[in-house]
């Protein structure tokens, strides 16, 4: 029997054979892909991330342990997919215009798509019209919007303003976050919900969708 601390850790020590080997065994022994995402490859994470707050990893770690958390997710995203009948609902997500962070804007839409979404994910460096485009073109009911520099965090605002000048604000959810981005910043810009992660970012999109 696989012993699954084992795949936490090769997330956090960012070694991406063998996260995605463990997650293949882990797979054909029947274990449940969401407890793998929820259980180990999301704590992992949230480990680097710590580590990272303490200086204890830089920027390399970080970005290798994003590439083995990447590996494993490749493996568990269909299998996620597959089994939810008729997606929540649509969301197109990306981070706003001027800013080319994407490691937790990637982990919020895989989650997203574990969590029952079908997932636009529209990349880095996104202008409010890509947003709108994607919105009209997939009748999208929310958009996830992530920036980590406060020199990119007015484009939220921005990109607010040009789904209302478009006319599909009121058939939206607007939701935010990156490291940066605070609930009081949220409510300014007239966001319909913030969180500091990516769990809670699944939590937030299946209230938008029930309320
Ligand atoms: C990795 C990194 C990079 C990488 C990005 C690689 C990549 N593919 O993403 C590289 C090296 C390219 C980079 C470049 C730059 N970076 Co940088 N970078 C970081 C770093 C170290 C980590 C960010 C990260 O990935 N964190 C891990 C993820 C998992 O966390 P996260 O993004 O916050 O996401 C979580 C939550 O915020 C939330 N979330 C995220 N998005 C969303 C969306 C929604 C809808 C919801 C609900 C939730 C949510 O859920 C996620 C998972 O839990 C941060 C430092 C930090 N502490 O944040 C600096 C940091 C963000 N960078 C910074 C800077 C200044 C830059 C550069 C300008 C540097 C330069 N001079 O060139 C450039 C900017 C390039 C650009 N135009 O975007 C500054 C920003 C300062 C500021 N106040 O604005 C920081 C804070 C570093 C610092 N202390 O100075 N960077």
């Amino acid at each position: 029997m696989l012993e699954l601390k084992q795949l936490y850790d090769s997330v956090v020590e960012g070694d991406a054979q063998t996260s995605r080997a463990l997650t293949a065994q882990a797979l054909a022994e029947g274990v449940d892909p969401l407890k793998l995402v929820n259980e180990y490859l999301v704590p992992a994470m949230d480990d680097v991330g710590q580590r990272f707050q303490c200086n204890e990893y830089f920027v390399p770690e970080l970005l290798i342990s994003a590439r083995a958390m990447k590996a494993s997710l490749e493996l568990i995203r269909p299998l996620l997919a597959a089994r939810g009948d008729k997606p929540l609902a649509c969301v197109a997500i990306g981070t706003v215009k001027g800013d080319l962070h994407d490691i937790g804007k990637n982990l919020v839409a895989s989650l997203l798509e574990g969590g029952g979404f079908e997932v636009i994910d529209l990349g880095v460096n996104v202008t409010p019209e890509k947003f709108i485009a994607s919105i009209k073109e997939k009748n999208g009911t929310i958009v996830a919007m992530s920036a980590l520099l406060t020199t990119t965090m007015p484009a939220m605002k921005t990109t607010i303003e040009a789904l209302k000048q478009a006319g599909v604000r009121e058939r939206v959810k607007v939701l935010i976050g990156g490291a940066p981005i605070t609930q009081k910043y949220a409510e300014e810009i007239g966001a319909d919900g913030y969180s500091e992660n990516a769990v809670g970012a699944v939590a937030l999109a299946k209230k938008a969708v029930t309320s």
